[in-house]
């Protein structure tokens, strides 16, 4: 089956049950961008002769592979792995590693799909990837990780390098995990280059990679108010996520004068309304490293509120950062946003919003910042990192955070220009808007073959 942008959107859905039964994540992200970029390709003989929008949404790789490992108890166990390469258009492919009981292909593929826009972004010759396992780190050793993670890379290392594939973090990998995978691959290939980001600063890393995404996200949510005559000194922002993302971006955030009041995970959340501190949120990170801690204890810490299995949302605040993972924040959260009052909500995760969210801010007056561009400062300093490793040269932290804030400065005004509509800035528009051009116009110059 084919699609023709022509006829009525139903058609797509029928071409994504068709083309990719069973994947509800990846048809949401591509349902995301399809009233945004439909108008572009219409607009465009050589878009529509280069059949740009049914390539795009099909992945250039799939790639599963088994994960046999040894646990504690000498145990053989079995896992799947994936690398999905879903754009090569702009660069070798570049996107994070997750490791979650959730990941399968729909996943991969919604996370892959964006990763492509939002790599586009940057302004940075990166493609579009994702990959990752069904593994869950819960409660495993910190030996086991590592077996794990060495038994991946014993698959992995064939489909990736400098200039074909560069993964990074992301869930339940940071720079622990990147450090075994590195090293499994240096010894499985003899080769010591750039093929993963998200590396320690021993090693050839990039200063600021692990801060990258939530300041970024922070950064961007600066320009955005300032865009609307406002500013992120003294607003009340509710964060839910506990890892990376979340905690950078805390951090950055009280930095910049705001009161953080709220931090996430898979088991509730916790608020503070005195607002996190560094103090606070160095705790958070030194706790929430050992797999499977629940964030609970922190209000014996700290004081404030713990709330068993729910989200943050129901709470008072001026901006929302979901920050932990996809669909995490519903239509009825999102009503319940609007009705408390909220300025502003800024995907920190990627697609923390479900569609009926979306509809929700799109009809009121709120600020939505999407994913795409909100966290896209994290991979842009792994395109960073991987100049650097190029170069065989290491830029110091201020550099780095420099190059990070005019990459959000440029992300944020493309937006502005691509996403004006009806006298305001539909920021999920001008990201969809910006990242197509860019990859539909490499595809149609390097054409099919
Ligand atoms: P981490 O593993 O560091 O942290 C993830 C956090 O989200 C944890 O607090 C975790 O809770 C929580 N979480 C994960 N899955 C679920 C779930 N199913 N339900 C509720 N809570 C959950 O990951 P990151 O901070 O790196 O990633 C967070 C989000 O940001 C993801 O959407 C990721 O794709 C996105 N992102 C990450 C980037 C990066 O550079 N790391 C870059 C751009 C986007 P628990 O500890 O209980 O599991
Ligand atoms: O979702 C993301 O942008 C990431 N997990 C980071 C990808 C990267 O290659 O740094």
């Amino acid at each position: 089956m084919s699609f023709s942008l022509s006829e009525r959107h139903e058609s797509l859905q029928d071409f994504l049950n068709e083309r990719a039964p069973n994947e509800p994540e990846f048809h949401q992200a591509v349902h995301e961008v399809i009233d945004d970029i439909k108008p572009i390709i219409d607009q465009s003989d050589a878009y529509k002769d280069a059949n740009i929008f049914e390539r795009l949404v099909e992945p250039e790789r799939l790639i599963t592979f088994q994960v046999a490992w040894q646990n504690d108890a000498g145990q053989i166990e079995v896992n799947r792995g994936y690398r999905v390469q879903f754009n090569g258009a702009i660069g070798p492919y570049k996107g994070g590693l997750r490791f979650h009981p959730t990941v399968n292909p729909s996943v991969l593929k919604f996370l892959g799909f964006e990763q492509t826009f939002k790599n586009a972004l940057t302004g940075l010759p990166m493609g579009g990837a994702k990959g990752g396992s069904d593994f869950d780190p819960t409660g495993r050793s910190e030996a086991e990780i590592m077996r794990f993670c060495v038994a991946f890379m014993q698959e992995l290392h064939r489909h990736i390098g400098p200039d074909i594939d560069v993964p990074a973090g992301d869930i339940n990998v940071g720079a622990r995990e990147i450090g075994y995978l590195f090293g499994a691959y240096r010894r499985i290939t003899g080769q010591f280059e750039g093929v993963l980001t998200g590396k320690d600063e021993a090693y050839a890393g990039s200063a600021m990679r692990t801060e990258a995404t939530g300041y970024g996200v922070v950064y961007f949510l600066s320009h955005m108010l300032q865009a609307h005559d406002d500013g992120i000194d003294g607003k009340r922002i509710m964060i839910s996520g506990a890892g990376n993302v979340a905690t950078y971006a805390a951090e950055k955030a009280v930095a910049l004068g705001a009161k953080v009041i709220s931090l996430s995970d898979s088991s509730g959340f916790i608020h503070d309304p005195d607002g996190l501190t560094d103090e606070k949120i160095a705790w958070v990170r030194t706790h929430k490293a050992k797999p499977g801690a629940s964030l609970a204890p922190y209000v014996d810490q700290f004081g404030g509120t713990w709330t068993e299995g729910k989200t943050p949302w129901s709470l008072e605040a001026d901006i929302a950062a979901p920050c932990a993972t996809q669909n995490e924040l519903n239509e009825d959260d999102a009503k319940m946003l609007i009705d408390n009052g909220i300025a502003a909500i800024i995907e920190g995760a990627n697609m923390p919003a479900t569609a009926k969210a979306k509809q929700v801010f799109a009809q009121s007056d709120v600020l939505f910042a999407p994913g795409k561009a909100a966290n896209a400062g994290g991979v842009a300093v792994s395109g960073l990192e991987i100049s650097q490793n190029r170069q065989r040269r290491a830029s110091g932290a201020d550099e780095v955070d420099q190059a990070l804030q005019s990459i959000m400065a440029d992300i944020h005004a493309v937006c502005v220009s691509e996403g004006k509509r009806d006298g305001r800035v539909d920021y999920a528009k001008g990201a969809n808007i910006a990242g197509f051009r860019k990859v539909a116009d490499a595809m149609v110059a390097q054409g099919v073959g």
